[in-house]
Protein backbone atom coordinates (compact mmCIF):
# COMPACT_ATOMS: atom_id res chain seq x y z
CA UNK A 1 0.00 0.00 0.00
CA UNK A 2 1.46 3.30 -1.13
CA UNK A 3 2.11 5.75 1.62
CA UNK A 4 4.02 9.22 2.00
CA UNK A 5 4.86 9.87 5.47
CA UNK A 6 4.49 7.51 8.78
CA UNK A 7 3.23 10.28 11.23
CA UNK A 8 2.13 13.08 8.90
CA UNK A 9 0.87 14.83 11.63
CA UNK A 10 4.09 16.20 12.81
CA UNK A 11 6.49 15.29 9.35
CA UNK A 12 3.85 18.01 7.39
CA UNK A 13 3.50 19.90 10.67
CA UNK A 14 3.38 24.05 9.20
CA UNK A 15 6.58 26.07 10.54
CA UNK A 16 4.64 28.45 13.36
CA UNK A 17 3.22 24.82 15.02
CA UNK A 18 6.46 23.09 14.69
CA UNK A 19 8.06 26.11 16.32
CA UNK A 20 5.61 26.32 19.07
CA UNK A 21 5.87 22.96 19.55
CA UNK A 22 9.67 23.32 20.24
CA UNK A 23 8.93 25.96 22.47
CA UNK A 24 7.05 23.95 24.71
CA UNK A 25 8.70 21.11 24.53
CA UNK A 26 12.39 22.97 25.09
CA UNK A 27 11.27 24.84 28.14
CA UNK A 28 9.99 21.32 29.61
CA UNK A 29 12.87 19.89 29.31
CA UNK A 30 15.16 22.43 30.29
CA UNK A 31 13.34 21.82 33.60
CA UNK A 32 13.40 18.32 33.82
CA UNK A 33 17.45 18.63 33.02
CA UNK A 34 18.35 20.95 35.45
CA UNK A 35 16.12 19.32 38.55
CA UNK A 36 17.23 16.03 37.49
CA UNK A 37 20.72 15.70 36.00
CA UNK A 38 23.46 17.38 38.68
CA UNK A 39 26.18 17.22 35.91
CA UNK A 40 24.16 20.25 33.29
CA UNK A 41 22.67 22.08 36.41
CA UNK A 42 26.34 22.60 37.54
CA UNK A 43 27.31 23.53 34.24
CA UNK A 44 24.10 25.86 33.63
CA UNK A 45 24.47 27.42 36.93
CA UNK A 46 28.18 27.95 35.59
CA UNK A 47 26.96 30.24 32.83
CA UNK A 48 24.46 31.67 35.19
CA UNK A 49 21.58 30.79 33.30
CA UNK A 50 18.76 29.19 35.18
CA UNK A 51 15.40 27.58 33.33
CA UNK A 52 13.10 30.65 33.87
CA UNK A 53 15.62 32.06 31.44
CA UNK A 54 14.78 29.59 28.80
CA UNK A 55 11.05 30.76 27.20
CA UNK A 56 11.52 29.07 23.80
CA UNK A 57 13.67 28.05 20.90
CA UNK A 58 15.28 31.63 20.48
CA UNK A 59 17.29 31.54 24.21
CA UNK A 60 18.45 28.35 22.94
CA UNK A 61 21.63 29.93 22.38
CA UNK A 62 21.91 31.01 26.47
CA UNK A 63 22.22 27.10 27.43
CA UNK A 64 26.16 25.53 27.77
CA UNK A 65 26.90 23.16 24.66
CA UNK A 66 27.69 19.11 25.98
CA UNK A 67 30.82 17.91 24.23
CA UNK A 68 31.64 14.61 23.90
CA UNK A 69 34.53 14.60 26.42
CA UNK A 70 31.45 15.50 29.09
CA UNK A 71 29.87 12.28 28.37
CA UNK A 72 32.87 10.59 29.13
CA UNK A 73 33.70 12.58 31.95
CA UNK A 74 29.73 11.53 32.83
CA UNK A 75 30.00 8.19 32.28
CA UNK A 76 28.54 5.69 32.74
CA UNK A 77 25.06 7.25 34.56
CA UNK A 78 25.96 11.14 35.11
CA UNK A 79 24.13 12.71 32.42
CA UNK A 80 20.97 10.11 33.64
CA UNK A 81 17.39 12.35 33.87
CA UNK A 82 15.65 9.65 34.76
CA UNK A 83 16.19 6.55 37.24
CA UNK A 84 18.15 3.90 36.38
CA UNK A 85 14.85 1.40 37.11
CA UNK A 86 13.19 3.21 34.76
CA UNK A 87 15.48 2.59 31.63
CA UNK A 88 14.87 -0.02 29.62
CA UNK A 89 18.20 -0.46 27.22
CA UNK A 90 21.95 0.84 26.44
CA UNK A 91 23.47 1.16 23.36
CA UNK A 92 26.86 2.41 23.23
CA UNK A 93 29.57 3.89 20.80
CA UNK A 94 33.58 3.35 20.96
CA UNK A 95 35.50 6.15 23.25
CA UNK A 96 39.10 7.10 22.97
CA UNK A 97 39.85 6.57 26.28
CA UNK A 98 38.43 2.57 26.32
CA UNK A 99 35.61 4.08 28.09
CA UNK A 100 32.66 3.89 25.81
CA UNK A 101 29.81 6.52 25.35
CA UNK A 102 26.98 4.46 27.38
CA UNK A 103 23.11 5.91 25.78
CA UNK A 104 20.33 5.05 27.86
CA UNK A 105 16.65 4.61 26.79
CA UNK A 106 13.15 4.44 28.36
CA UNK A 107 10.78 2.16 26.47
CA UNK A 108 9.21 5.94 25.54
CA UNK A 109 12.72 6.80 24.20
CA UNK A 110 12.98 3.35 22.15
CA UNK A 111 9.32 4.28 21.34
CA UNK A 112 10.40 7.50 19.87
CA UNK A 113 13.67 6.43 18.29
CA UNK A 114 11.77 3.57 15.88
CA UNK A 115 9.27 5.74 15.28
CA UNK A 116 12.25 8.16 13.57
CA UNK A 117 13.22 4.99 11.90
CA UNK A 118 9.93 3.85 10.18
CA UNK A 119 9.79 7.97 9.28
CA UNK A 120 13.00 6.94 7.02
CA UNK A 121 11.64 3.90 6.03
CA UNK A 122 7.97 5.31 4.66
CA UNK A 123 10.28 8.38 3.06
CA UNK A 124 12.21 6.48 1.16
CA UNK A 125 8.86 4.31 -0.28
CA UNK A 126 8.75 1.48 2.39
CA UNK A 127 5.68 -0.21 4.32
CA UNK A 128 3.92 -2.52 5.71
CA UNK A 129 4.15 -5.13 2.77
CA UNK A 130 8.19 -4.67 2.79
CA UNK A 131 10.53 -7.74 3.66
CA UNK A 132 13.50 -5.08 5.53
CA UNK A 133 16.48 -7.28 5.52
CA UNK A 134 19.01 -5.50 8.25
CA UNK A 135 22.19 -6.30 7.40
CA UNK A 136 23.87 -3.25 10.06
CA UNK A 137 25.41 -4.74 13.59
CA UNK A 138 22.94 -5.71 16.54
CA UNK A 139 24.56 -5.58 19.51
CA UNK A 140 25.83 -1.98 21.58
CA UNK A 141 25.89 -0.06 17.66
CA UNK A 142 22.56 1.10 17.08
CA UNK A 143 22.39 0.42 13.84
CA UNK A 144 20.81 -3.13 13.93
CA UNK A 145 18.22 -2.64 17.02
CA UNK A 146 17.34 1.14 15.23
CA UNK A 147 16.53 -0.17 11.86
CA UNK A 148 15.21 -3.45 13.32
CA UNK A 149 12.35 -1.51 15.36
CA UNK A 150 11.52 0.92 13.08
CA UNK A 151 10.52 -2.40 10.51
CA UNK A 152 8.37 -3.29 12.89
CA UNK A 153 6.53 -0.62 13.61
CA UNK A 154 6.10 -0.03 9.91
CA UNK A 155 4.85 -3.54 9.91
CA UNK A 156 6.91 -4.65 7.62
CA UNK A 157 8.55 -8.24 7.40
CA UNK A 158 11.95 -7.96 9.47
CA UNK A 159 15.08 -9.75 8.86
CA UNK A 160 17.36 -9.48 11.92
CA UNK A 161 20.28 -10.35 9.63
CA UNK A 162 23.19 -8.25 11.55
CA UNK A 163 26.27 -7.68 9.21
CA UNK A 164 28.72 -10.56 7.54
CA UNK A 165 28.31 -13.59 6.20
CA UNK A 166 27.46 -12.39 2.92
CA UNK A 167 27.15 -15.64 1.40
CA UNK A 168 23.75 -16.15 4.13
CA UNK A 169 22.72 -12.60 3.16
CA UNK A 170 21.94 -13.63 -0.33
CA UNK A 171 20.89 -16.63 0.31
CA UNK A 172 18.04 -14.97 2.76
CA UNK A 173 17.72 -12.22 0.56
CA UNK A 174 16.86 -14.46 -2.46
CA UNK A 175 15.25 -16.71 -0.80
CA UNK A 176 12.66 -14.11 1.35
CA UNK A 177 12.61 -12.01 -1.67
CA UNK A 178 13.95 -8.97 0.73
CA UNK A 179 12.79 -6.05 -0.75
CA UNK A 180 14.43 -3.72 1.79
CA UNK A 181 17.90 -3.74 2.49
CA UNK A 182 19.40 -1.92 5.52
CA UNK A 183 23.39 -1.84 6.30
CA UNK A 184 26.32 0.70 5.65
CA UNK A 185 26.93 2.04 2.24
CA UNK A 186 30.45 0.11 1.66
CA UNK A 187 28.43 -3.14 2.88
CA UNK A 188 25.75 -2.55 0.15
CA UNK A 189 28.75 -2.05 -1.99
CA UNK A 190 30.26 -4.90 -1.33
CA UNK A 191 27.29 -7.56 -1.41
CA UNK A 192 26.49 -5.75 -4.94
CA UNK A 193 29.43 -6.81 -5.89
CA UNK A 194 29.23 -10.20 -4.65
CA UNK A 195 25.79 -10.58 -6.29
CA UNK A 196 27.82 -10.08 -9.70
CA UNK A 197 30.80 -12.18 -9.40
CA UNK A 198 27.97 -14.63 -8.49
CA UNK A 199 26.63 -14.06 -12.10
CA UNK A 200 23.10 -12.37 -10.68
CA UNK A 201 21.87 -9.59 -12.31
CA UNK A 202 20.37 -6.66 -10.79
CA UNK A 203 16.57 -7.73 -11.81
CA UNK A 204 17.48 -11.29 -10.23
CA UNK A 205 16.75 -10.09 -6.82
CA UNK A 206 13.41 -7.99 -5.17
CA UNK A 207 15.11 -5.39 -3.57
CA UNK A 208 13.61 -1.53 -4.38
CA UNK A 209 14.89 0.78 -1.48
CA UNK A 210 18.35 0.56 0.55
CA UNK A 211 19.01 2.92 3.53
CA UNK A 212 22.52 3.54 3.86
CA UNK A 213 24.40 5.22 6.53
CA UNK A 214 26.75 5.70 9.68
CA UNK A 215 29.71 6.58 7.41
CA UNK A 216 30.22 9.53 4.37
CA UNK A 217 29.86 7.93 1.16
CA UNK A 218 29.61 10.04 -2.24
CA UNK A 219 27.32 10.40 -4.88
CA UNK A 220 29.48 8.00 -7.29
CA UNK A 221 28.91 5.33 -4.76
CA UNK A 222 25.41 5.93 -4.57
CA UNK A 223 24.76 5.53 -8.54
CA UNK A 224 27.11 2.15 -8.05
CA UNK A 225 25.07 0.51 -5.62
CA UNK A 226 21.86 1.72 -7.33
CA UNK A 227 22.86 0.23 -10.79
CA UNK A 228 23.95 -2.98 -8.77
CA UNK A 229 21.62 -3.88 -7.03
CA UNK A 230 19.00 -2.33 -9.23
CA UNK A 231 17.64 0.02 -6.12
CA UNK A 232 16.60 3.45 -4.47
CA UNK A 233 19.25 4.18 -2.24
CA UNK A 234 18.60 6.29 0.58
CA UNK A 235 20.49 8.59 3.11
CA UNK A 236 20.28 8.01 6.97
CA UNK A 237 21.97 10.22 9.65
CA UNK A 238 22.25 9.70 13.29
CA UNK A 239 24.50 9.08 16.29
CA UNK A 240 24.35 7.14 19.18
CA UNK A 241 24.35 10.00 21.90
CA UNK A 242 20.60 11.29 20.10
CA UNK A 243 19.50 7.78 19.83
CA UNK A 244 21.03 6.62 16.88
CA UNK A 245 19.70 6.24 13.11
CA UNK A 246 16.62 8.12 12.11
CA UNK A 247 17.98 11.58 13.68
CA UNK A 248 17.15 12.46 9.92
CA UNK A 249 17.15 10.80 6.64
CA UNK A 250 16.09 11.15 3.02
CA UNK A 251 12.98 11.51 1.15
CA UNK A 252 12.41 10.83 -2.29
CA UNK A 253 13.79 14.35 -3.78
CA UNK A 254 17.14 12.80 -2.37
CA UNK A 255 18.45 16.25 -1.71
CA UNK A 256 19.36 16.10 2.39
CA UNK A 257 17.91 14.52 4.77
CA UNK A 258 15.13 15.77 6.51
CA UNK A 259 15.99 16.13 10.45
CA UNK A 260 13.08 15.38 12.57
CA UNK A 261 12.63 18.66 14.04
CA UNK A 262 9.42 17.60 16.56
CA UNK A 263 12.46 15.38 18.69
CA UNK A 264 15.74 17.81 18.03
CA UNK A 265 16.31 20.65 17.44
CA UNK A 266 19.28 21.36 14.79
CA UNK A 267 21.64 24.41 14.95
CA UNK A 268 24.96 25.11 13.02
CA UNK A 269 27.76 27.12 14.93
CA UNK A 270 31.35 28.32 14.33
CA UNK A 271 33.36 25.05 16.01
CA UNK A 272 36.14 27.91 16.75
CA UNK A 273 33.80 30.17 18.53
CA UNK A 274 30.48 28.68 19.36
CA UNK A 275 28.87 30.92 17.58
CA UNK A 276 25.58 30.37 16.35
CA UNK A 277 25.59 30.34 12.43
CA UNK A 278 22.45 31.43 10.22
CA UNK A 279 20.50 28.09 8.18
CA UNK A 280 22.21 27.94 4.86
CA UNK A 281 25.95 28.42 6.90
CA UNK A 282 28.70 25.74 7.00
CA UNK A 283 29.49 24.66 10.56
CA UNK A 284 29.14 22.08 13.61
CA UNK A 285 25.47 20.46 13.77
CA UNK A 286 24.68 20.88 17.19
CA UNK A 287 21.29 19.10 18.68
CA UNK A 288 19.33 19.38 21.44
CA UNK A 289 16.71 16.53 21.91
CA UNK A 290 13.40 17.56 22.94
CA UNK A 291 11.75 14.25 24.32
CA UNK A 292 14.18 11.74 25.30
CA UNK A 293 13.44 10.89 29.34
CA UNK A 294 16.64 9.34 30.16
CA UNK A 295 19.68 10.74 28.08
CA UNK A 296 18.21 14.13 26.90
CA UNK A 297 21.26 16.21 25.68
CA UNK A 298 20.95 19.71 25.58
CA UNK A 299 22.84 21.64 22.41
CA UNK A 300 24.86 18.42 21.93
CA UNK A 301 28.05 19.37 19.67
CA UNK A 302 27.92 16.57 17.23
CA UNK A 303 31.57 17.21 15.25
CA UNK A 304 29.73 16.63 12.26
CA UNK A 305 30.33 19.89 9.50
CA UNK A 306 27.12 20.48 7.37
CA UNK A 307 24.87 23.23 6.07
CA UNK A 308 21.35 23.38 6.97
CA UNK A 309 18.59 24.20 4.73
CA UNK A 310 14.87 25.63 5.24
CA UNK A 311 14.16 25.63 1.49
CA UNK A 312 10.66 23.81 0.37
CA UNK A 313 10.51 20.09 -0.43
CA UNK A 314 8.58 18.64 -3.19
CA UNK A 315 7.98 15.83 -0.43
CA UNK A 316 5.59 17.92 1.91
CA UNK A 317 7.42 17.35 4.85
CA UNK A 318 8.40 20.97 6.91
CA UNK A 319 11.43 19.40 8.60
CA UNK A 320 14.49 21.06 8.10
CA UNK A 321 17.38 19.45 5.96
CA UNK A 322 20.90 18.64 6.58
CA UNK A 323 23.35 17.99 3.64
CA UNK A 324 25.30 14.82 4.11
CA UNK A 325 28.53 15.45 6.42
CA UNK A 326 30.97 17.30 4.98
CA UNK A 327 33.80 16.45 7.49
CA UNK A 328 34.45 16.32 10.89
CA UNK A 329 35.90 18.96 13.08
CA UNK A 330 37.59 16.49 15.56
CA UNK A 331 40.10 13.72 14.83
CA UNK A 332 37.25 10.39 14.55
CA UNK A 333 37.59 8.25 11.85
CA UNK A 334 34.50 5.94 10.54
CA UNK A 335 36.34 2.88 9.35
CA UNK A 336 33.89 0.56 7.54
CA UNK A 337 31.10 2.18 9.81
CA UNK A 338 33.13 1.95 13.10
CA UNK A 339 34.36 5.20 15.04
CA UNK A 340 37.84 5.30 15.42
CA UNK A 341 39.89 7.51 17.41
CA UNK A 342 44.23 7.65 17.04
CA UNK A 343 43.94 7.95 20.61
CA UNK A 344 42.61 4.43 21.05
CA UNK A 345 45.52 3.18 18.38
CA UNK A 346 47.81 5.11 20.51
CA UNK A 347 46.61 3.89 23.81
CA UNK A 348 46.77 0.46 22.55
CA UNK A 349 50.34 1.01 21.63
CA UNK A 350 51.40 2.56 25.27
CA UNK A 351 50.14 -0.83 26.88
CA UNK A 352 51.51 -2.90 24.32
CA UNK A 353 55.13 -1.17 25.65
CA UNK A 354 55.23 0.30 21.66
CA UNK A 355 56.40 4.34 21.29
CA UNK A 356 53.24 6.47 19.74
CA UNK A 357 55.57 6.19 16.40
CA UNK A 358 53.10 5.34 14.19
CA UNK A 359 50.97 6.29 10.52
CA UNK A 360 47.15 5.52 10.20
CA UNK A 361 46.79 4.54 6.13
CA UNK A 362 42.42 4.47 5.54
CA UNK A 363 41.89 3.62 1.67
CA UNK A 364 38.79 2.26 0.05
CA UNK A 365 39.48 -0.15 -2.32
CA UNK A 366 36.38 -2.42 -4.38
CA UNK A 367 34.32 -0.36 -1.84
CA UNK A 368 35.08 -1.53 1.21
CA UNK A 369 37.46 0.55 3.29
CA UNK A 370 40.96 -1.04 3.86
CA UNK A 371 42.90 -0.02 7.44
CA UNK A 372 46.61 -0.24 7.93
CA UNK A 373 48.83 0.93 10.90
CA UNK A 374 52.74 1.11 10.34
CA UNK A 375 54.24 0.66 13.73
CA UNK A 376 57.79 1.17 14.94
CA UNK A 377 59.46 -1.53 16.54
CA UNK A 378 62.08 -1.19 19.39
CA UNK A 379 65.27 -1.01 18.57
CA UNK A 380 65.20 -4.54 20.54
CA UNK A 381 62.67 -5.86 18.12
CA UNK A 382 64.14 -5.07 15.21
CA UNK A 383 67.26 -7.51 14.95
CA UNK A 384 64.11 -10.15 16.38
CA UNK A 385 63.55 -13.44 13.83
CA UNK A 386 60.84 -12.62 11.10
CA UNK A 387 58.30 -15.45 12.98
CA UNK A 388 59.03 -13.03 15.75
CA UNK A 389 57.86 -10.48 14.70
CA UNK A 390 54.68 -11.80 12.85
CA UNK A 391 54.03 -12.97 16.57
CA UNK A 392 53.80 -9.02 17.34
CA UNK A 393 52.04 -8.04 14.75
CA UNK A 394 49.05 -10.81 15.15
CA UNK A 395 49.37 -9.60 19.09
CA UNK A 396 49.17 -6.23 18.46
CA UNK A 397 46.60 -6.78 16.04
CA UNK A 398 44.80 -8.46 18.59
CA UNK A 399 45.23 -6.16 21.08
CA UNK A 400 43.70 -3.14 18.26
CA UNK A 401 40.59 -5.35 17.35
CA UNK A 402 39.49 -6.02 21.82
CA UNK A 403 40.08 -1.96 22.02
CA UNK A 404 38.31 -0.71 18.53
CA UNK A 405 35.93 -2.99 17.61
CA UNK A 406 37.26 -3.83 14.11
CA UNK A 407 40.64 -5.40 12.45
CA UNK A 408 43.49 -3.49 11.34
CA UNK A 409 46.54 -4.92 9.26
CA UNK A 410 49.34 -4.14 11.55
CA UNK A 411 53.18 -3.90 9.81
CA UNK A 412 55.80 -3.54 12.31
CA UNK A 413 58.35 -1.57 10.62
CA UNK A 414 62.19 -0.36 11.36
CA UNK A 415 62.75 2.05 14.12
CA UNK A 416 63.02 5.37 12.86
CA UNK A 417 61.42 4.91 9.67
CA UNK A 418 58.25 6.75 9.94
CA UNK A 419 58.67 10.29 9.57
CA UNK A 420 59.42 12.54 12.00
CA UNK A 421 57.33 15.92 11.27
CA UNK A 422 58.72 19.44 13.17
CA UNK A 423 54.71 20.36 13.04
CA UNK A 424 51.74 17.96 14.06
CA UNK A 425 52.58 14.15 13.53
CA UNK A 426 50.69 13.11 10.42
CA UNK A 427 49.31 10.52 12.02
CA UNK A 428 46.25 9.61 9.43
CA UNK A 429 46.72 9.53 6.08
CA UNK A 430 43.58 8.77 4.97
CA UNK A 431 43.45 7.85 0.74
CA UNK A 432 39.55 7.63 0.49
CA UNK A 433 39.61 11.75 0.40
CA UNK A 434 40.86 10.87 -3.21
CA UNK A 435 37.19 9.39 -3.90
CA UNK A 436 35.60 12.04 -3.04
CA UNK A 437 34.59 11.32 0.38
CA UNK A 438 34.04 13.79 3.19
CA UNK A 439 36.33 11.93 5.68
O1 LIG B 1 26.43 5.58 13.13
C1 LIG B 1 24.13 5.70 13.88
C2 LIG B 1 23.68 5.21 12.55
C3 LIG B 1 23.47 3.86 12.34
C4 LIG B 1 23.37 6.11 11.54
C5 LIG B 1 22.99 3.40 11.12
C6 LIG B 1 22.88 5.69 10.32
C7 LIG B 1 22.70 4.33 10.12
P1 LIG B 1 27.46 6.32 15.84
O2 LIG B 1 28.15 5.01 15.75
O3 LIG B 1 27.30 6.95 17.18
O4 LIG B 1 26.00 6.21 15.29
O5 LIG B 1 28.23 7.31 14.87
C8 LIG B 1 27.76 8.62 14.67
O6 LIG B 1 28.57 8.57 12.40
O7 LIG B 1 28.43 11.65 14.17
C9 LIG B 1 28.62 10.87 11.86
O8 LIG B 1 29.95 11.34 11.93
C10 LIG B 1 28.60 9.47 11.29
N1 LIG B 1 27.42 9.24 10.45
C11 LIG B 1 26.23 8.74 10.81
N2 LIG B 1 25.40 8.70 9.74
C12 LIG B 1 26.08 9.20 8.69
C13 LIG B 1 25.79 9.42 7.31
C14 LIG B 1 25.64 5.81 14.02
N3 LIG B 1 24.60 9.13 6.78
C15 LIG B 1 28.60 9.32 13.62
N4 LIG B 1 26.76 9.97 6.52
C16 LIG B 1 28.04 10.67 13.25
C17 LIG B 1 27.97 10.29 7.03
C18 LIG B 1 27.38 9.55 9.13
N5 LIG B 1 28.31 10.09 8.32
Amino acid sequence: MEKRYFQPEYETMPLDELKKLQDEKLVRQVKRVYENVKYYRDLMDKKGVKPEDIKGVDDLHKLPFLKKDDLREAYPCGLLAAPKTECVRIQSTSGTTGKRVVAFYTQHDVDLWEDCCARALVAAGGNEDDVCQVCYGYGLFTGGAGLHGGSHKLGSLTLPMSSGNTERQIQFMMDLESTILCCTPSYAAYIGETLKEKGYKPEDNKLRIGIFGAEPWTEEMRRDIENNLGIKAYDIYGLTELSGPGVAFECEEQRGMHINEDHFIAEVINPETGEVLPVGEKGELVFTSLDKEAFPLLRYRTRDICILSREKCSCGRTFIRMTKPLGRSDDMMIIRGVNVFPSQIEAVLLNSGYAPNYQIIVDRVNNTDTFDINVEMKEDDFSDIPINITNKEKALQGAMKTMLGINPKIHLVAPKSIERSEGKAVRIVDKRKRLGINV
